[in-house]
């Protein structure tokens, strides 16, 4: 049984080819981290998130404070598009995997991967200087049990560190580099709960091994999907969400239904 698994080269050159592809559809959006109904905190200034992103199955909206059980479980989840085929095929084939080699404790009753955030790593082009913002602050990822992550583009130096809080630096506790076409798994108490995790930075190496991605004023060199589970009666229609927290998400919304066919048909 693991916690931690790492496999480079996991897809045959083909399925990744198409699956890339699939993934290429998608027009990601900048998100704000807070809202009219959510104001920055005292001490805080409202910021858009470092990179753009695209969120299949649900969509947690950043302005929405994202799901965090035990507390953070209602209106944080808005159903989004369904998995395209490739990806509904690797997911199913990465449940299977982890069923054979994590531990059944480590595995919620009903988990199954309904979630996936694709993060966009690059620089942002601003008054024509490249500015990198290729790398994502130490997190948790609270939706329960195993999340798997898959590499597209330049190597990301992904980290799970021990926080000291406010005493003193982060400590490293394992770190591994997630290069084009790798899967890593990671589940239980010691990778979900007590470590953190975070990528520290992204190679710049121009052999991309991405095609040019259209996102105004960004330079993409690395994709990554990460695959969760969210109980599904925590999953909400928009329609069904209070006015103030639909109000606060319009805007992405009337973005997203720009080139999406199933966010034309939420607004
Ligand atoms: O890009 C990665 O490898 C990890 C991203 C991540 O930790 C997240 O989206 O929660
Ligand atoms: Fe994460």
């Amino acid at each position: 049984m693991v916690q931690n698994f790492l496999k480079h080269e996991f897809l045959p050159f083909e399925t990744r080819e198409k699956m890339l592809e699939e993934i290429l559809c998608y027009s990601p959006i900048w998100e704000n981290r807070f809202s009219d109904s959510n104001p920055p905190p005292k001490g805080q200034t409202q910021r858009q998130l470092l990179r753009p992103v695209y969120w299949l199955g649900n969509w947690q909206f950043a302005c929405h404070n994202y799901y965090h059980p035990p507390k953070g479980i209602d209106h944080r989840c808005v159903q989004a598009e369904a998995y395209g085929p490739i990806v509904k095929k690797f997911v199913n084939q990465i449940e299977m995997i982890v069923k054979e080699k994590f531990n059944p404790q480590d595995i919620p009753k009903d988990w199954h991967l309904n979630t996936c955030l694709i993060n966009y790593y690059g620089s942002k082009i601003e008054n024509g200087k490249k500015i990198d913002a290729a790398r994502v602050g130490e997190h948790k990822d609270f939706e329960p049990g195993p999340v798997a992550s898959y590499s597209f583009g330049e190597r990301a130096l992904f980290q799970f560190v021990q926080s000291q809080r406010k005493i003193g630096p982060s400590q490293v506790m394992l770190q591994q580099w997630l290069a084009d076409n790798s899967l890593q798994i990671f589940a239980g108490p010691k990778y979900k709960d007590l470590y953190f995790h975070r990528v520290q930075r992204v190679e710049k190496n121009k052999f991309l091994n991405l095609p040019k991605i259209d996102i105004p004023d960004f330079e993409t060199r690395r994709i990554n999907l990460t695959f969760r589970y969210v109980p599904v009666q925590h999953i909400k229609k928009i329609q069904d969400f209070p006015t103030h927290l639909r109000q606060d998400v319009a805007p992405y919304i009337q973005e997203l239904s720009k080139k999406s066919a199933f966010w034309k048909k939420q607004i």
